[in-house]
C-alpha cells in the first residue's frame, strides 16, 4: 500500500474483506466471492471486498426491518439530529474522503472533496427539513369535522447507486430516507465499494456515541444479481438506482411487477444553447466544465453543444484552444483537471462511439485517442474529443459516459435550438447561454427545455443539493435531494377527524339506519 495513511485508516479494511455493514458490525463471510478494487489512476490494487451472499442479504434485511421497528419511533427532528452529527463527522473527514472517492474512481482530488461538501450539505438540509415534513390541512364539508394530511416513514428503503458518485448520491437518498424515519440498504456500485465502506465507517461512530442500535444504514456489497434480488424484495417498499437507462428499465420492471416504489436517475444527454446573445467567454468555460469534468462521466455530463451559426467558427476555436492544453493525468495531482476513466471498458466504450460516430458522418475536430506513457501506464486516460455531428446520428442519440463532445450547428431562432436539444430520449440537464430575455425565457416555458434541469448562463452539470435533482423520458422521472423530494420517501395518510356526535356522510348521502 502506496496510498495515505489517513484514508487506509478511513478504511481498516485489509484483514476485513466485508461483503456487508448493519452499521455497527461488519460481515466477515468465508462463502462470498473475493472482489478486488483497483484504482483507475494507477492500475494498483487498493484493497479486496466479498461478494455478499444471499444469507448476508437475509441477515441485513433482518436487521433493518427489527431497526426500522424503532427508528419510526424516533421524533423526526431527533432523527434529524443524528443526520446533523453525520454531517460533522463527515466535516472532520473531509480530506481523507475526498481523496479516496478520488483515488478509487479517478475523479480530480477537488471534484472528490466537492463530492464529500454535497454529503455534508444534504446533512445539513436534512436536519432542517427534519423539522419541516409537512402536511396540509384541509376544511372539511361536514360540520365538526377536521381533515388534514400527515406523512409516515415508509420502511426500509433501497440505493443502489453508480461509480461515478460513489458517496454523494447515497447521502441524497440516505439522509433524506432517515429524517423521514426509514432505514435503508445500499448497494454501492461494484466498482466503488471501498468509498462506501468508509462511508460506513465515518457513520459508525455516531451510531455508537448515540447508542442507536445496528440496522438503521446498511449496506451490502453485491453486482447486479444483488440489486435484482433488492428489486424483487417486498420488503422494500422503494428502490432508488441511479445508473444506466439500460438497469433502470430492469429495475422498474420488476419493482412495477410488485407495485413497489421505484426512485429512477439515469442517463441523459445534456445540452447547452449557445446563442448569438451569449456570452461566448463564458459559454465555452462552462461547456469545457460540463463536458471534460469527472472525465465526462456525470449523469449531468454536457454531451451537445447546439452553437449558433453566427457564433459557432468563434466557439469552435475557443474550444480547440483550450482542449490542446488541457492538463489530463493523475487527479490527485492539482495541477491536472482531467483524470481517468473508471476501467478499461469504459476506455473501449470511448473508442467504439468515436469509430461509429465517424462511420455515420462525424467530423473529429480533436481527441478521442487513448495516452501512452509512464504517467498513463494504467491505460485508462484518453484525449477528451471535440466531433461535429448531426444531431439525429444513432450515436449522438445515446449517452456515451465518456468526455465526447458533439458540436451542432443550428440556423434560425432559439426554438429550433430547443427542437435540436429535446430531440433525443433522455431528458436530465439542459442549459442556454444568452443574454436575451426572449431567448432565456422561451427555454425555460412550456415549449421549452423538457429535461428535469433547465439553466441559463450556467453549464449542465454541478446542481446545488437545494434543488430536486433528476430528469424526465429515459432519465427515469425520479426527483432526489433538494425541494420537496424528501415525499417519495415517506407515505401520505389523509385523516379525517370527527369531533360532533351526530355521522353525517359526505357529497350529503343519507343513509338512515
Ligand atoms: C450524477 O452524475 O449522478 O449536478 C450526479 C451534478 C452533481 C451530481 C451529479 N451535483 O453534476
Amino acid at each position: 500500500f502506496t496510498f495515505m495513511q489517513d484514508t487506509l485508516a478511513l478504511l481498516q479494511i485489509q484483514a476485513h474483506n466485508p461483503s456487508y455493514s448493519t452499521g455497527l458490525h461488519w460481515g466477515k463471510p468465508d462463502t462470498g466471492a473475493k472482489h478486488d478494487i483497483y484504482s483507475p489512476i494507477d492500475a494498483q490494487l487498493i484493497a479486496s471486498v466479498q461478494m455478499a451472499s444471499a444469507d448476508d442479504y437475509e441477515k441485513v434485511v433482518h436487521t433493518a426491518e427489527k431497526a426500522f421497528v424503532e427508528w419510526r419511533k424516533v421524533p423526526a427532528p431527533k432523527r434529524g439530529d443524528i443526520v446533523r452529527q453525520i454531517g460533522d463527522e463527515l466535516r472532520k473527514h473531509k480530506a481523507a474522503l475526498g481523496k479516496l472517492v478520488s483515488y478509487e474512481m479517478g475523479k480530480i482530488y477537488q471534484e472528490g472533496l466537492g463530492e464529500v461538501q454535497e454529503m455534508i450539505d444534504i446533512c445539513d438540509f436534512a436536519t432542517g427539513l427534519a423539522r419541516q415534513l409537512h402536511g396540509l390541512t384541509m376544511h372539511s364539508e361536514r360540520p365538526e369535522h377536521r381533515m388534514y394530511e400527515q406523512y409516515h416513514p415508509l420502511g426500509i428503503i433501497g440505493i443502489i447507486s453508480a461509480f461515478n458518485f460513489p458517496v454523494a448520491v447515497w447521502s441524497w437518498n440516505a439522509m433524506l430516507a432517515a429524517i423521514c424515519g426509514n432505514v435503508c440498504i445500499w448497494k454501492p456500485s461494484e466498482k466503488t465499494p471501498l468509498s462506501a465502506i468508509a462511508c460506513q465507517r465515518i457513520l459508525a461512530k455516531v451510531l455508537e456515541d448515540n447508542n442507536l442500535p445496528e440496522g438503521i444504514f446498511n449496506l451490502i456489497i453485491g453486482d447486479a444479481s444483488t440489486g435484482q434480488r433488492m428489486a424483487e424484495d417486498n420488503r422494500l417498499p422503494l428502490i432508488s438506482a441511479t445508473g444506466s437507462t439500460r438497469m433502470g428499465k430492469q429495475v422498474a420492471k420488476t419493482v412495477a411487477g410488485r407495485l413497489g416504489k421505484a426512485l429512477l436517475e439515469l442517463g441523459g444527454n445534456n445540452a447547452i444553447i449557445i446563442t448569438p446573445h451569449a456570452d461566448i467567454e463564458m459559454a465555452v468555460r462552462a461547456s469545457v466544465f460540463g463536458a471534460v469534468g469527472t472525465c465526462g462521466q456525470r449523469c449531468t455530463t454536457t454531451r451537445r453543444l447546439i452553437v449558433h451559426a453566427d457564433v459557432y467558427e468563434s466557439v469552435r476555436e475557443k474550444l480547440l484552444h483550450i482542449y490542446k492544453r488541457l492538463p489530463i493525468g493523475n487527479p490527485l495531482n492539482e495541477n491536472k483537471l482531467v483524470g481517468p476513466l473508471i476501467d478499461k471498458d469504459a476506455v473501449q466504450a470511448f473508442v467504439s462511439a468515436i469509430e461509429k460516430v465517424k462511420q455515420e458522418g462525424g467530423n473529429v475536430l480533436t481527441g478521442g485517442t487513448v495516452l501512452s506513457g509512464e504517467e498513463y501506464a494504467a491505460g485508462t486516460y484518453v484525449m477528451p474529443a471535440i466531433i461535429e455531428v448531426k444531431n439525429e446520428y444513432p450515436t449522438v442519440q445515446e449517452e456515451t459516459f465518456a468526455p465526447i463532445l458533439y458540436l451542432i450547428r443550428y440556423e434560425g431562432d432559439v426554438q429550433s435550438a430547443i427542437d435540436i436539444q429535446n430531440n433525443v430520449r433522455q431528458g436530465l440537464s439542459s442549459a442556454i447561454f444568452s443574454n436575451h430575455l426572449h431567448e432565456a425565457e422561451a427555454f425555460l416555458s412550456s415549449i421549452g427545455s423538457d429535461c428535469g434541469i433547465a439553466n441559463v448562463n450556467i453549464g449542465t452539470s454541478g446542481a446545488e443539493i437545494g434543488g430536486a435533482f433528476g430528469g424526465e423520458k429515459e432519465t427515469g422521472g425520479g426527483r432526489e435531494s433538494g425541494s420537496d423530494a424528501w415525499k417519495v420517501y415517506m407515505r401520505r395518510q389523509t385523516n379525517t377527524i370527527n369531533y360532533g356526535k351526530t355521522l353525517p356522510l359526505a357529497q350529503g348521502i343519507k343513509f338512515e339506519v
